[in-house]
């Protein structure tokens, strides 16, 4: 039986990556962050095969103690402040969690080793931010990083050292370079989240406008349930290496939006949709697309979900789930 620690267990990507790697018979272990943290009871309910072991990105001691612990074949490092927003606001923190804290991640794995025949496997959660102000389009594993927020700069931090470790150490060390992707488990300060959240209350008269920062930023957006699949063929090759997962499609916000209520049945979203200042970013990221043809050939990785479906899974769902509270009183 393989085994799987995961970083970043109670995160959208986490959920989806452990029930994959439960589903393919490993056994799985989550590190979990805080002493009370209240989404332990959701992992427990959703995957109870899940073990967790506390420990935080911020604590090497508590690295190295998780992994001496879960003895994994593969270390899947997904935890981080993922927020771009909030990475303006709190840039330090960003840089001590999502950039430092792959290279703690790292050095523990180094530090405990794996066995000779059978060394760690690492991945990384990289980020088409890493492009930012795009030097060429679409992006793939050549183009040159321009990083536009702190978080940015600090997903480039952890994209090289982890190139590093893999070239210094002979680590078995890959870095996903993974564009937006959503699914009905993104977290609700996301805009995709955030719109078909919206979307489902306004329908059901429960608010009665969205505001929302800048609509023209263009995404190349995906469903998550694909993107874990690429990461877990990742540590399957007999070479480590980089890759770009992406659809190749790229769509502006608004297109979204106007989709997302459209599938509730509201074709006019600009009577619901308030621009506000206090969403716009200090820089902005204008337009990613990704070409993921190396995965492609290589990994034998295709998306299913296309963005009309990603979009009506959203709406759908969300529907779903407010007309049950709803219901409830
Ligand atoms: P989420 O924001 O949903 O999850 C982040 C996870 O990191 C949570 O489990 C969180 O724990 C955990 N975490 C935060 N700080 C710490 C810490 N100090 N120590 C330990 N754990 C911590 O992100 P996603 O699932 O969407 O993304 C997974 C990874 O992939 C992230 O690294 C993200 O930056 C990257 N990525 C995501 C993309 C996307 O479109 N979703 C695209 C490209 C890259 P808690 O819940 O307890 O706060
Ligand atoms: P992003 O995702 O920054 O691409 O990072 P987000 O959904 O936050 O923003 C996408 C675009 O929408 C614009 N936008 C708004 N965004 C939010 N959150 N709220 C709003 O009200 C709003 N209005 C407009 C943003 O300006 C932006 O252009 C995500 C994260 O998951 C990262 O961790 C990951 O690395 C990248 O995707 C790839």
């Amino acid at each position: 039986m393989k085994r799987a620690l995961i970083t970043g267990i109670t995160g959208q990507d986490g959920r989806y990556l452990a029930e994959l790697l439960v589903s393919k018979g490993y056994q799985v272990f989550g590190l979990l962050k805080g002493q009370a943290n209240p989404k332990a009871q959701m992992i427990h309910t959703e995957i109870p095969q899940v073990e967790l072991l506390a420990g935080d990105l911020t604590d090497l001691t508590s690295l190295v103690r998780v992994i001496e612990t879960a003895q994994p074949d593969e270390v899947y490092n997904l935890a981080a402040i993922s927020f771009v927003a909030m990475s303006f606001q709190q840039p330090e923190l960003t840089a001590n969690i999502t950039g430092l804290g792959v290279l703690r991640v790292l050095e523990a794995i180094r530090i405990v080793g794996g066995s000779q025949n059978n060394p760690i496997r690492f991945y990384q959660a990289s980020s088409s931010e890493m492009f930012g102000k795009v030097r060429e389009t679409p992006q793939t594993e050549m183009t040159p990083f321009h990083p536009r927020s702190p978080y940015g700069c600090a997903k480039v931090f952890g994209h090289d050292i982890t190139v590093n470790y893999r070239e210094s150490y002979g680590l078995f060390a890959c870095s996903g370079i993974l564009f937006n992707h959503e699914s009905e488990r993104r977290g609700h300060e996301f805009v995709t989240r955030k719109i078909t959240n919206a979307v489902a209350r306004i329908k059901l008269g429960l608010q009665n406008e969205l505001a929302l920062g800048n609509l023209e930023p263009q995404r190349d957006w995906g469903h998550a349930e694909d993107y874990v699949e690429a990461m877990w063929l990742m540590l399957q090759q007999d070479e480590p290496d980089d890759y770009v997962v992406a659809t190749g499609e790229t769509h502006a916000v608004k297109e979204f939006v106007d989709k997302a209520f459209r599938r509730a049945g509201i074709d006019d979203y600009e009577q619901y949709v308030r621009v506000d200042p206090r969403f716009f970013r200090p820089a902005e990221v204008d337009l990613l697309v990704g070409d993921a043809s190396k995965a492609e050939a290589k990994l034998g990785w295709h998306r299913r979900v296309s963005f009309d479906d990603l979009v009506h899974r959203m709406v759908d769902h969300d529907l779903k789930v407010e007309s049950e509270l709803v219901s409830r009183g």
